[in-house]
């Protein structure tokens, strides 16, 4: 299969191509996440995007921050989307119908939910990047992590007091869509008690008409979900304890947990060196230090594998996902429990099986019975989601682990499609092409 891909980019090209990506997806105040199946900000999306940018122009990676959090929820949320004036999403601000809300952001448009807090993690690599090129450019990322810090500090904040409802301590989501995985096979079993009312709203999926097969995207059957869950959103007002007490789905999810750990560490260490107030930055502690706890606390005694909490099931999940190796980001596992799992993330069935076009981990396990090799969060092999796991590898100090998945990652997506994600066995790009987070993770691996 390897051989299927007749364009390789050497890494200048690739990287120049990257950059145009960005370029060409930027309206002005904000970069959306694809030019034609997401014509808007999403939330983890612009974190990754204003890292991207910051390797071409710093001021317009803080920028996109500043557009971002401008739009953060008055109690503290970071909305999920950030919408532009492009009617060609659904569902659109109309259907969030978050303009009721009294708690929504003024002068913007945005959905009533969020998505994994690696905000932290961006304004780091912002600093870092911006440090490396000039003085002014280190002057300018510095101010913004300064006025930057209070806006993500109430962020987690809201996290820690809306979000970890049950003594499993996992940060938890009120829609398959905060986990950032829309429909993973982590999500069947609490999907399959959400039931849609005979009131659910007649509407129009948008996204199919924008990829060139439905099989790379969730069913119809999902959509309604859905689209069920932001009704029930509404009718509470999208008041965050409301919300938690009456969606149908409601689930303890190990990489939004992971994430958060790193992400409160993060910006724990960028409040100390900026002589942030003792107690915030302690508070931030002591969250990733719960749940760091959560993560290892979900995990399989004996393989290490993160287990997401379906709270209004009352069960443990355990489909075999990317997510089942969160320990791996965050820490916290025994050390011999946390290099059996590492065993298992290089073996063969994740990124060492033997068919694979780049040693990266699939979404899912093509051991998996519900591995689907095209579906969107089924199978695919998301770029992102290895820079993430390599970024975080080299915060825990295993540098040969973190340069492999960059080598690996770059392979992936060295054809100068910028897939949104792609098809492990073929290479073949998937969903969007020119997908912005895409092209800047790929800057980030080659600059
Ligand atoms: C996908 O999600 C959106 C809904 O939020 C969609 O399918 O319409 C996910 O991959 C999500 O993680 C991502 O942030 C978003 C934009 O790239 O697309």
């Amino acid at each position: 299969a390897a051989g299927d891909r007749a364009v390789h980019f050497h890494p200048a090209s690739l990287a120049a191509r990257a950059a145009l990506v960005l370029r060409d997806n930027d309206t002005g105040r904000l970069v959306t996440a694809s030019p034609k199946l997401y014509p808007h900000m999403w939330s983890w999306d612009a974190a990754f995007i204003s890292m991207g940018l910051a390797y071409l122009d710093v001021r317009r990676a803080v920028a996109e921050l500043d557009t971002l959090l401008a739009a953060q929820w008055r109690d503290g949320m970071i909305p999920h989307i950030v919408f532009t004036q492009d009617t060609d999403y659904f569902p659109g601000p109309d259907r969030w119908g978050t303009d009721a809300a009294p708690q929504r952001p003024h002068g913007v448009r945005t959905s009533g939910i969020c998505q994994p807090p690696v905000h932290a993690i961006a304004v780091r690599r912002i600093v870092e990047i911006a440090r490396k090129t000039s003085q002014d450019d280190a002057e300018v990322a510095e101010a913004f992590a300064e006025r930057a810090w209070s806006s993500l500090y109430r962020w987690h904040r809201w996290i820690v007091r809306h979000r970890i409802p049950d003594a499993s301590g996992l940060v938890a989501i009120v829609h398959g869509w905060e986990s950032g995985m829309d429909n993973s096979p982590r999500w069947d079993e609490p999907y399959a008690a959400v039931l849609p009312g005979p009131d659910l709203p007649p509407y129009v999926r948008l996204d199919l008409l924008q990829v060139d097969d439905a099989g790379e995207r969730p069913s119809d059957d999902e959509y309604d979900r859905y689209l069920w869950l932001i009704e029930q959103l509404r009718r509470a007002d999208y008041h965050p304890d409301r919300v938690v007490d009456t969606s149908a789905f409601l689930v303890g999810d190990v990489f939004v947990t992971a994430v958060f750990a790193l992400a409160c560490d993060t910006l724990a260490g960028l409040g100390e060196e900026l002589g942030r107030n003792g107690k915030e930055v302690d508070d931030l502690r002591a969250w990733a230090a719960r749940a760091r706890a959560a993560v290892a606390l979900s995990a399989h005694p004996e393989t290490g594998m993160a287990r997401d909490r379906d709270i209004r099931g009352g069960r443990w999940l355990s489909a075999e996902t990317i997510a089942g190796f969160s320990p791996l980001l965050c820490g916290g596992l025994p050390a011999d429990v946390e290099s059996r799992l590492m065993s298992t993330l290089d073996g063969p069935a994740w990124s060492g099986h033997p068919d694979l076009l780049a040693a990266v981990p699939p979404s899912v396990s093509p051991s998996s019975p519900d591995f689907d090799a095209k579906r969107y969060w089924r199978g695919p092999q998301w770029p992102v989601v290895t820079w993430l796991f390599g970024w975080a590898f080299e915060q825990r100090n295993w540098p040969r682990h973190a340069s492999e998945f960059r080598a690996q990652g770059v392979h992936l997506v060295s054809d100068g499609a910028f897939g949104e994600y792609y098809e492990p066995f073929t290479g073949k790009p998937l969903g969007s092409t020119n997908q912005s987070w895409t092209a800047a993770v790929v800057l980030d691996w080659l600059c």
